[in-house]
């Protein structure tokens, strides 16, 4: 078993954090050496962890609290190094926590990290598909000089399973566009999520299970979100993310998912927040599908 947090995902309370028998387990990866832009992404596992103390443990969508089924918080992966080898570092320390028996709940850290955690997901799920939720593309084969940016993550991730599904996007660049449309990649983006012009629900149901969910901040709307490293006008609102979110889970196996690219700042409480609550929707939507 892995060293315990010290500040533990919903506070200190020690019934939601049995570690023998805690069905989820939160793990911060304060790793922000695949950014571009701000920074902030390696401080945001802390303030995400320290607003969680203030959420209220039922959940009126799924009438329950999910935190019975237990949630521990993990110490934060060891992330010292260049990016290649906190990349390999990330996928070996994440290849002794995972098992099959628990769900594992990434905070990042910068949207880079997605792509070992999926690593060692995978070979627990060979055939684990991946739905990213994210303003990006990040289908880059690389970006200034690095094919571990943050910018490339999804294209690292295509090269471990062509079963990826991408929402929300909004910025890409026209080598980015041209590969969609050569590959017929499935990328959902806010236009065509708005407008209706991309049937998402038949793209997520022909995805095999199970699914790991990679949750980038920057998809959500300013007005939810608005401290992350590369932001974009335009994204989801929270009532629309949770539309989306109660599709993937109820409908799919979801196995694991990160939340990345929250940038910490000392006068937006807000944002560090609503990812606490995200993440705490996820561990109730996943909950509710066993229960
Ligand atoms: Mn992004």
């Amino acid at each position: 078993m892995q060293n315990i947090h010290s500040l533990q995902f919903l506070g200190a309370d020690t019934r939601h954090g049995d570690p023998h028998s805690a069905r989820y387990l939160v793990l911060p990866i304060p790793y922000e050496g695949g950014v571009s832009y701000g920074t902030g992404t390696a401080a945001a596992p802390e303030a995400v962890l320290r607003s969680s103390a203030y959420l209220e443990l039922y959940d009126e969508v799924v009438d329950d609290e999910p935190s019975r089924h237990g949630i521990v918080t993990l110490a934060p992966l060891s992330v010292e190094g260049d990016h290649e080898t906190v990349h390999r570092s990330i996928y070996e320390q994440c290849k002794t926590i995972f098992n099959r028996n628990t769900f594992p709940c990434i905070i990042g850290g910068d949207h880079s990290i997605s792509n070992p955690v999926f690593g060692a997901l995978q070979e627990l799920y060979p055939t684990l598909s991946c739905v990213q939720i994210d303003a990006h593309a990040d289908l880059r084969d690389h970006y200034d000089g690095s094919r571990f940016s943050h910018a490339s993550v999804m294209a690292r991730i295509r090269e471990l399973t062509p079963d990826v599904l991408q929402i929300g996007i909004r910025s890409m660049s026209r080598e980015e566009a041209e590969l969609i449309k050569q590959e017929h990649l499935a990328v959902c983006t806010m236009y065509g999520f708005r407008g209706g012009g991309y049937d998402w629900r038949a793209a997520l149901a022909s995805l095999p299970d199970p699914l790991y969910l990679s949750f980038d901040v920057d998809a959500m709307d300013w007005s939810v979100i608005a401290s992350t490293g590369t932001p974009e006008p335009g994204g989801l609102s929270w009532d629309e993310a949770m539309v989306l979110l109660h599709a993937i889970f109820s409908e799919k196996t979801v196995v694991g998912c990160d939340i990345v690219e929250l940038a910490a700042s000392p006068t937006d409480r807000n944002s560090a927040f609503a990812v606490a609550k995200l993440l705490y929707k996820m561990i109730g939507l996943h909950a509710a599908t066993f229960t």
